[in-house]
């Protein structure tokens, strides 16, 4: 891949409307992202493995638990850090967002928002420095976009309980400690149980053959007869409400990634089109890629508003389910929509492995399925604004 010349768009002067803090933090993560992810990222992507060795510096750029507090090794950061890190870490690749996306928002954040203090006091720290990863278990093979429909169950055993079941594509399954594990009890509650790799009948088998998010490890995760000890179950929140309440922080999250990936295609395409000469001029000099490239940042820029317009509501804690919705929806689709134009601003070069642009893209056909499905995301507004839910 050659070398990583991004320069980030900011047509509005978004800049300005940052903290001090902000800007540290977007800019650690972005020199970061610069110095251990894009020299290795294509060879990852290509071979299909997760790089494992890039956790640690996760953790120090504050991606695993921005906005847990500092007391359970968090970072202590607010929601608009939070977004720009998985800006930064998403303009790299949309995996490796994936990996601090699931450990912050799908592991860490259920543990402090309804764990224990001891639950809190084990994991927690643990998790912020990547000396533990953990994954989230919600899809099943039956149940994708209903979760609620969910067939994995566990049994009061008296000391224990029993766990019977099975969950699929499950990001950093293949690798992960612990496992936040959505499932029914006898009545048919549901509770969020953690499930710790070594305890027997766990078994995390690896989902090969993917086109998409080749850099990140998905897999499943099968529970025959796993005996959890009771300790390990969340106490604080059940019903399909707690794994819910995980998806809001996730899909902010992903608002704010998606905008990263868009900006990466963008400006690697602007660079292009100035310097491919065709017909005796660079082909940026004709109107059919200047119309491209004023369409990319336009739709950029908007998304950026949308972002930190939902940081700010996050912050003050009124960002609502439906707006995250929107939001997640929005900036992912505009920001496959950009992959697929500045692809083709490359000509047959977009289609290698030299640039990052057909790599993003891969990578956020994903990105609109998971975290709920684009459709899904649509029908929550419509519930919202009709006060119809048409899921059904
Ligand atoms: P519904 O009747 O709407 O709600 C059931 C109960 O939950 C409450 N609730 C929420 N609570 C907290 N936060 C939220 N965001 C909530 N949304 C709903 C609701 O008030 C209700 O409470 P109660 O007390 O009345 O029971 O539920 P439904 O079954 O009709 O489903 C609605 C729907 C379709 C929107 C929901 O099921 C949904 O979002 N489906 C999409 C599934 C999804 O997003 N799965 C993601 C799996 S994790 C993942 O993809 C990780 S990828 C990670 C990565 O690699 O980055
Ligand atoms: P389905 O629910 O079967 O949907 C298929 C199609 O039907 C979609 O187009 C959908 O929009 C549409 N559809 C469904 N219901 C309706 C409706 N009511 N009206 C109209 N259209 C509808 N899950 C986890 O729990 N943890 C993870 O870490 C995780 N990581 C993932 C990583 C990857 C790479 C991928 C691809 C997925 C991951 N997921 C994870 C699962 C993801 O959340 C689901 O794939 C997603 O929620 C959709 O479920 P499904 O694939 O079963 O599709």
């Amino acid at each position: 891949m050659r070398p990583d010349l991004f320069e980030a768009p900011d047509y509005y002067n978004l800049d300005d409307l940052l903290s001090e803090e902000h800007k540290l933090v977007r800019d650690a993560a972005r020199q970061w992202v610069k110095r251990d992810i894009s020299p290795i990222i294509e060879e990852y992507a290509q071979k299909a493995e997760f790089p494992k060795q890039i956790i640690k510096g996760l953790s120090e750029i504050g991606a695993f638990g921005p906005y847990i507090p500092e007391e359970y090794g968090g970072a202590g950061l607010d929601q608009i850090s939070y977004g720009l890190i998985m800006q930064e870490i998403e303009r790299g690749d949309s995996g490796v967002r994936s990996t601090a996306s699931v450990q912050s928002s799908l592991v860490m954040y259920p543990i402090y928002a309804y764990g224990s203090e001891e639950q809190r006091k084990k994991y927690l720290p643990k998790l912020a420095s990547g000396e533990f990863m953990g994954c989230f278990g919600l899809t099943e093979p039956n149940h994708g976009s209903n979760p609620s429909g969910m067939e994995t169950r566990f049994k009061d055993k008296g000391d224990h309980f029993l766990l019977n079941g099975a969950k699929l594509w499950i990001s950093n399954s293949p690798f992960a400690d612990i496992a936040v594990v959505w499932a029914k009890n006898e009545e048919g509650r549901i509770h969020g149980l953690i499930v710790e790799r070594g305890m027997e009948g766990f078994s995390t088998p690896e989902t090969h053959n993917k086109w998409s998010l080749r850099a990140s490890a998905t897999g499943e995760l099968i529970f025959d007869n796993v005996k959890v000890p009771k300790d390990n179950l969340l106490p604080g929140k059940n019903g399909l409400g707690a794994p819910l309440g995980c998806l809001d922080s996730a899909r902010y999250g992903i608002a704010w990634g998606a905008i990263g990936a868009a900006m990466d295609c963008y400006d690697t395409a602007l660079r292009y089109a100035k310097e491919r000469i065709q017909f005796g001029k660079p082909i940026a000099a004709t109107q059919l890629q200047q119309k491209k490239l004023a369409e990319m940042i336009t739709e950029i820029t908007k998304a950026q508003l949308l972002a930190f317009r939902l940081g700010q509501l996050k912050n003050e804690g009124k960002a609502t389910t439906a707006q995250i919705s929107m939001a997640k929806r929005n900036n992912v689709e505009m920001a496959i929509k950009i992959a697929r134009e500045a692809r083709q601003v490359l000509g047959g070069m977009g289609i290698t492995g030299e640039y990052s642009i057909m790599r993003h893209m891969m990578n956020l056909e994903s990105v609109i399925t998971y975290e709920g499905t684009h459709d899904i995301h649509l029908l929550i507004t419509g519930a919202d604004i009709t006060g119809l839910p048409a899921f059904q």
